[in-house]
């Protein structure tokens, strides 16, 4: 299987990105985490995305926030699918960083998902993933069925307290 390549921007993401690997790990999928920030490691960052395809990622994840170019930056040097999750930091409310994410000319797309949505954008990279592989399709219905029915029990448990 591929593995999916997360870099976040700095160790200060890494609540964001824990929502990630914790999705990835329920579903058995290989992947890398680092810290490369497109401003402060420019050349380390723009390497491993200019690498990814060769090093056996299928999908990169990258994370950031304020002025957040990471995906773009990594989108700019791989034609793997780039999923960008902005992160919130203590000013502005993630709303700096989601545009700097989603914002993205024309030719180089970053799928980016909700403020600090990382469990969603590891969701996603499986989900591209699963177009050649029928095993992980399979594991990522059941976890729809799984999860659906826990909302089912909440709501049998709502109507009979209240
Ligand atoms: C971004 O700046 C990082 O992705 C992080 O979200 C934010 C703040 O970084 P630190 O100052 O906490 O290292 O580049």
């Amino acid at each position: 299987m591929k593995k999916i390549g997360i870099i976040m921007g700095s160790d200060s993401d890494l609540p964001v990105i824990e929502k990630a690997t914790a999705q990835l790990k329920a579903l058995d999928i290989p992947y890398e985490v680092h810290i490369y920030s497109a401003h402060r490691t420019p050349d380390e960052a723009a390497e491993f995305a200019q690498d990814a395809r060769e090093n056996g990622f299928g999908v990169l994840i990258a994370a950031a926030g304020m002025a957040a170019h990471l995906a773009g930056a990594i989108a700019a040097r791989t034609t793997l699918p780039v999923i960008g999750i902005p992160c919130k930091s203590s000013v502005f409310d993630g709303m700096d960083a989601l545009l700097s994410t989603v914002q993205m000319p024309t030719g180089i797309p970053v799928a980016t998902v909700a403020v600090n949505g990382g469990a969603n954008a590891a969701l996603l990279a499986a989900q591209i993933l699963a177009v050649n592989d029928e095993d992980l399709a399979k594991k990522l219905q059941q976890k729809r069925f799984a999860d659906a029915a826990a909302v089912l029990k909440k709501d049998a448990e709502i109507a009979s307290a209240l």
